[in-house]
């Protein structure tokens, strides 16, 4: 379709417009600088790195691999007896007492490797700890869901380039995961399979947005993305928590990480910013059939390493919208070399 026309997103119930016909638009809007692109192995100054004292006092050990530690300025505390859950009985002023876990892990020791220039198998590694931290964090009574996730380059709010990513882990859903399993279960109350598990055996037959796969995990563009090279890494197998993935599955996982985020710096030569996530099952104890594993990927950049998409305007007050379509973010991707550019 080369019209304006609107998609649904059937894993949050939403609607993206699209408006092929607009992608060859004059641009006259910002133009950002490239962020600097030489860093040291080693920075004195980095609170992530090895050795180093954070900025809570606490000292890192000399990690080898991957450190994990407890945030030191979180967004969650874990509950506590004045933990007021009353609130007020106005409907129009809800509020209730949130809590949890909030850790941050360092992907690496050194300074200057992002998850694109870091060797498969230390990935690896990084995949076992969320599985790890997944299965510790899920497990405990005051936990319903663990939230790991990225945020990558300055561009998307990251406050030190040292490889890392976070987890927060919460007594209740977050909203994205409330829709995403009210969505699940009805799929697969309607249609007898778990939607993703669905979507991923079409994406597999059609092929038009898939960016590649390997023996576990597929890459798509979704039918559905909302940014222009958005992503969704997809299981085979129906898994519902990370910690479930098998070896062999992990060391896909692994692959499909490096052969994406490689594929991503490619694109525009520059370390491609993005937000990541696992989503996953909650942990509440439910069976959750509909369920599947998968992994977003949330890059702004739209046309360089400096020319980004806002989220303004008609989006934020309406609908998300898009020019470039997913088929065609999708062939970009995939004509790509899986090589990182030096
Ligand atoms: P981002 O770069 O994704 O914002 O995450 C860095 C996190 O690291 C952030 O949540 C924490 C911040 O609270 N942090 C520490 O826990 N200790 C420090 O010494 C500095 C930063
Ligand atoms: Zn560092």
């Amino acid at each position: 379709m080369h019209l304006p026309h609107r998609r649904y997103n059937p894993l949050i119930g939403e609607w993206v417009l699209v408006s092929p016909q607009r992608a060859t638009r004059p641009w006259l809007g910002a133009v950002e600088r490239p962020p600097a692109s030489t860093r040291p192995a080693y920075d004195p100054q980095c609170y992530l790195c090895p050795g180093n004292r954070r900025a809570s006092g606490a000292m890192n050990p000399h990690y080898e691999e991957v450190l994990v530690f407890d945030n030191d300025f979180p967004a969650l505390l874990p509950i506590s007896s004045d933990s007021d859950t009353s609130g007020d009985a106005h409907p129009l002023f809800r509020q209730e007492a949130e809590s949890g876990v909030c850790r941050v892990i360092c992907f690496s020791p050194r300074h200057d490797l992002t998850l694109a220039e870091l060797p498969t198998a230390h990935i690896r590694r990084v995949v076992d700890v969320w599985a790890e931290q997944s299965a510790q964090l899920g497990a405990r009574e005051d936990i319903t869901y663990v939230q790991i996730f990225e945020n990558k380059g300055e561009m998307m709010g990251a406050s030190n380039p040292h490889p890392h990513g976070q987890i927060w882990a919460t007594r209740h859903l977050p909203n994205e995961i409330v829709k995403e399993t009210h969505m699940q279960a009805a799929y697969l109350a309607t249609h007898g399979e778990p939607l993703l598990c669905a979507y991923a055996a079409e994406e597999l037959r059609r092929e038009e947005r898939v960016v590649f796969e390997n023996g576990a995990f597929v890459c798509v563009v979704p039918f559905w993305a909302v940014w222009p090279f958005e992503t969704l890494l997809l299981p085979k197998r129906h898994v519902r928590h990370i910690e479930a993935l098998l070896p062999a599955e992990r060391d896909a996982l692994a692959d499909a990480l490096k052969r994406l985020t490689v594929r991503y710096d490619n694109l525009f030569e520059t370390s491609f910013p993005y937000s990541m996530g696992v989503h996953q099952a909650p942990h509440d104890g439910q069976a959750h059939e509909g369920w599947q594993l998968h992994l977003h990927f949330y890059p702004p950049l739209l046309r360089s390493a400096t020319v980004r998409k806002f989220m303004v305007g008609y989006e934020l007050l309406a609908q998300p919208q898009r020019d470039l379509t997913p088929e065609q973010a999708a062939q970009r991707l995939r004509a790509l070399s899986e090589q990182r550019f030096a």
